[in-house]
C-alpha cells in the first residue's frame, strides 16, 4: 500500500503556502508562493529519487527511469497552482498523489520497463493570466506568442514571469513540446469537486470525459456621466448592460437540464467605479461550459448575439473577445477499463462519471490516451477554502493510481 501517512503529511505542508486569512489557498502562477511550493514539490520529487528539472513553459517534471531509458513514459500530471482563495486539494493531490507513486514503488523495489514522469503544471487554473491550462499547452505544441504577451493585473507579461523564474520561454517550442508517440499514457488524479460521488457514496470514480471550458472577456462600452444629474432616460449605464447579458448566460444555459452545461460570470469591473458616477465602462469575464462542443458553440453564438441585441437596445457597445477555448474530450475507453479492472481487484466499486471542471488531462489528450480518476470531496466544494476531501478517499485513490501505472509501465 502507498504511505498514506506521508501523502497526507504532504498535502497539509503543501497547503500551507499561499494560506489566506479565510484557510483557503492562493498560489497565483510564478508567484513567490509558486515558486516556494514548487521548491517544495522538487524535494520531494527527489526524495522519490526522480530528477527534477523545469521546462521552458515553467512545467516542473520529476522523472524516473525505466529499463528502457528510450520508451515513451506514462507520465502522472496536475497542478499545484491555485484560483483566489481556493482549496489545497484542487490539482495538489494529482501532483502529490504521483510523487507518492513513484516512491512508493521505488521502495517496494519495483523497477518498471517505461520511465514515470511526475509533472506539476504551469498555470492550470488561469487565475494570474486569464487563459488556463498553459503549461500543459505548452507541451502539447498549443502556444504561441500570444499566450506570452498576455499580461497579469499588474501588467507583467507572461515572458516576463517566466523569465522571473529563471525560464526562457523563446524554448518552448524546442524544448518542452512533446509530440504524438512520446507519451505512453497521461494519469491523472483529481478531487471531483461536484456532489456525484458523495451523493452515492463512493470514494473514488472513474472519469469517462471532460466538459471543455470557452473564456471570453467581454467590453461594455456606454457614456459615465453624473449620477444627480444625468436623466434616467437619457443613460448608456455599461453595469446595467453587463447585468443582463448575465442574466442572459444564466437563462441560456439554464435552458440545457440534465446537462453539464454550465455559464458563469465570475469577473466585473465597473469603470471608471465611482459611487456618483454613472458607469461608462464594464468589462467582464464569461465561462462557458458543455461535453459536447458543436452545442457549445451554439450556446456561445446564442449568448453572443443576445448580447449585441442587449448593447442596441441600450445605446451600448459590446465586443467578446475569445480567452481560451479548450475541446471536451473523452478519456481513453482502454485506459478507462484498465481502472475498472484494477478497482475491482481493490474491491472498489467504481462508478464512471463526466468531469464538468476542465483538466490538463483534457489537453495532454491531444498527444497521448488519458484517464482520470476523481476523488470524492465534501458537499462538492470547491475553489473555495471550504474544499475538503478525507485522507483515507485520497490514499484509496492514489491506491488506484499507482495500479494502473504499474500496469501501463510495464510494457
Ligand atoms: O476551471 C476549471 O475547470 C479548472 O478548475 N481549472
Ligand atoms: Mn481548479
Ligand atoms: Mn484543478
Amino acid at each position: 500500500m502507498i504511505n498514506r501517512g506521508r501523502l497526507e503529511e504532504r498535502i497539509e505542508r503543501l497547503g500551507r503556502i499561499g494560506r489566506t486569512p479565510e484557510g483557503g489557498v492562493t498560489r497565483l502562477a510564478l508567484s513567490d508562493e509558486d515558486r516556494q511550493a514548487q521548491a517544495l514539490a522538487a524535494e520531494w520529487m527527489e526524495q522519490a529519487g526522480m530528477s527534477v528539472y523545469r521546462d521552458p513553459a515553467g512545467n516542473l517534471i520529476g522523472r524516473i527511469e525505466g529499463m528502457d531509458r528510450e520508451a515513451p513514459p506514462v507520465v502522472i500530471g496536475s497542478h499545484i497552482d491555485t484560483v483566489q482563495n481556493g482549496g489545497k486539494y484542487d490539482g495538489a493531490i494529482g501532483v502529490l498523489g504521483g510523487i507518492e507513486v513513484v516512491q512508493h514503488f521505488r521502495e517496494e523495489g519495483l523497477c518498471t520497463f517505461r520511465p514515470i514522469e511526475v509533472i506539476a503544471f504551469c498555470e492550470e487554473e488561469g487565475s494570474r493570466f486569464q487563459s488556463g491550462m498553459f503549461g500543459s499547452r505548452a507541451l502539447a505544441g498549443m502556444t504561441g506568442e500570444a499566450d506570452l504577451e498576455l499580461t497579469d493585473g499588474r501588467g507583467i507579461t507572461r515572458r516576463e514571469a517566466l523569465a522571473g523564474f529563471g525560464l526562457e520561454p523563446g524554448r518552448i517550442g524546442v524544448q518542452a513540446v512533446r509530440r504524438p508517440g512520446e507519451v505512453r499514457a497521461y494519469l491523472e488524479m483529481h478531487i471531483e469537486q461536484g456532489p456525484v460521488l458523495e451523493r452515492a457514496g463512493a470514494p473514488v470514480g472513474i472519469v469517462g470525459g471532460i466538459a471543455g471550458p470557452a473564456w471570453m472577456e467581454v467590453s461594455v462600452e456606454g457614456k459615465a456621466g453624473h449620477a444627480g444629474t444625468l436623466p434616467m432616460t437619457m443613460r448608456r449605464d455599461a453595469l446595467l448592460g453587463a447585468g443582463e447579458i448575465a442574466l442572459l448566460v444564466e437563462h441560456i444555459c439554464r435552458s440545457y437540464p440534465g446537462t453539464p452545461v454550465a455559464g458563469t460570470v465570475g469577473r466585473l469591473a465597473v469603470l471608471p467605479g465611482g459611487t456618483n458616477i454613472v458607469p461608462g465602462r464594464a468589462l467582464f469575464s464569461v465561462d462557458i461550459r458543455d461535453i459536447d462542443a458543436i452545442r457549445r458553440e451554439e450556446i456561445i453564438e446564442r449568448v453572443r448575439s443576445g448580447a449585441l441585441e442587449i448593447g442596441d437596445r441600450r445605446g451600448l457597445a459590446v465586443r467578446f473577445d475569445e480567452r481560451m477555448k479548450i475541446d471536451p474530450v473523452r478519456c481513453s475507453p482502454a485506459i478507462v477499463s484498465l481502472m475498472k479492472e484494477k478497482s475491482l481487484g481493490m474491491k472498489l466499486e467504481c462508478l464512471e462519471l463526466v468531469s464538468g471542471a476542465g483538466h490538463d488531462a483534457q489537453i495532454m489528450a491531444s498527444i497521448t490516451d488519458v484517464g482520470m480518476i476523481f476523488v470524492r470531496c465534501k458537499d462538492g466544494v470547491s475553489h473555495h477554502p471550504a474544499e475538503f476531501a478525507e485522507p483515507a478517499d485520497i490514499a484509496l485513490g492514489t491506491e488506484l493510481l499507482a495500479r494502473v501505472a504499474l500496469e501501463l509501465a510495464a510494457r
